[in-house]
C-alpha cells in the first residue's frame, strides 16, 4: 500500500530570507510574500531612507522586517554586511539576488562603462552575494537561492542589449550554481519576470503605444502585478520545491509561449 503523503510544505516560518534590491518594485513584492508566508526578511538597498521606509511598510502589516544597506556590486561592503547578518539576526537561509537595472539605447549608442554598470549590477552582483552567503548554506547542508531573472533571459527586445545580456548570464549562473551546490541540498532556481508594472517599467506603462503592442503580444493581455511574482518565490523558497534546482520558471501571462 503506498503510503499517503502528507501535503506538500509550502510554509517559511523560521527562515531568514534576504532580498537584495527590495525597497521598490519585484524585490518588495517578494519580500512582501516571502514575510506574508513567515519569514523574517532583510530588505537590502543603497537608499537608507527609501529602504527604512519599506521595512517600516512591512513591520505595520506584521511582517518581521530588517533593513541591509549595502552596495551589491562591492564586495566589502557585502561581505561586512552579511557577516553582521549573521551575528545580530542568524544565518541566511534563503537569498533571492534581485538587484538590478534597466538601461535602454541601441547598443552602438551604449558607452563601455554603461555596459560594466548593467552586468555588474544585474549578474556579477549575484555571483558576490551568493559567494558570501553560501558557505553558511553548505555548513548547514541546506539553502534556497533565488535569481531574479527576465524574459530577456530568452528573448531580447531592441533598445535592451546590456540587460538582456545580464539576464541571460544571470539564467546560466542559475545552473551553474546548481551543478556546484545542489549536493550540498542548496536549491538554486530563476524566476523569470515578463512585463510587471515597477519603477523600472514606469516609461513603457506610460507609453500607449508600447502597452498597445505588450496587450496584443501577451496571450493574457495585460500588464503584470507585481503581487503575482509572490507565489513563485513563495514555492521555490519552501520545502515543497526541494527537488527542483537549475530552472528559470517564466511568469508572463504566457508571453514567452506564443509567436
Ligand atoms: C524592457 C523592459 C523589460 C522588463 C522585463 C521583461 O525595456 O523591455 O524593461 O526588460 O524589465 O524584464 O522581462
Ligand atoms: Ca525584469
Amino acid at each position: 500500500m503506498t503510503p499517503i503523503a502528507s501535503a506538500p510544505d509550502f510554509t517559511l516560518s523560521g527562515q531568514r530570507a534576504l532580498v537584495t534590491g527590495s525597497s521598490q518594485g519585484i524585490g518588495l513584492a517578494l519580500a512582501v510574500a516571502l514575510g506574508r508566508a513567515g519569514a523574517q526578511v532583510v530588505l537590502n538597498g543603497r537608499n537608507i531612507t527609501k529602504l527604512e521606509a519599506a521595512v517600516v511598510a512591512l513591520q505595520e502589516a506584521g511582517i518581521d522586517a530588517h533593513a541591509s544597506v549595502f552596495d551589491v556590486q562591492d564586495e566589502a561592503s557585502i561581505n561586512t554586511a552579511i557577516a553582521a547578518l549573521g551575528t545580530t539576526l542568524g544565518p541566511i537561509d534563503i537569498l533571492v539576488n534581485n538587484a538590478g537595472m534597466q538601461l535602454r539605447r541601441s547598443l552602438e549608442q551604449i558607452e563601455s562603462h554603461e555596459w560594466r554598470q548593467v552586468i555588474d549590477l544585474n549578474l556579477t552582483s549575484a555571483f558576490l552575494v551568493s559567494k558570501a552567503v553560501v558557505p553558511g548554506m553548505i555548513e548547514r547542508q541546506r539553502g534556497k537561492i533565488i535569481n531574479t531573472c527576465s524574459l530577456m533571459s530568452d528573448l531580447g527586445r531592441a533598445t535592451t542589449g546590456p540587460y538582456t545580456a545580464s539576464k541571460g548570464g544571470l539564467k546560466m549562473l542559475t545552473k551553474a550554481m546548481c551543478v556546484d551546490w545542489a549536493r550540498h541540498n542548496i536549491q538554486i532556481n530563476g524566476i523569470g519576470p515578463g512585463y510587471f508594472r515597477t519603477e523600472m517599467t514606469q516609461a513603457l506603462v506610460d507609453d500607449a503605444e508600447f502597452s498597445g503592442w505588450l496587450a496584443k503580444r501577451t496571450p493574457a493581455g495585460r500588464w503584470g502585478e507585481v503581487e503575482e511574482l509572490g507565489g513563485l518565490a513563495v514555492f521555490l523558497a519552501s520545502p515543497a520545491a526541494n527537488f527542483i534546482n537549475g530552472q528559470v520558471i517564466f511568469v508572463d501571462g504566457g508571453l514567452s509561449a506564443a509567436l
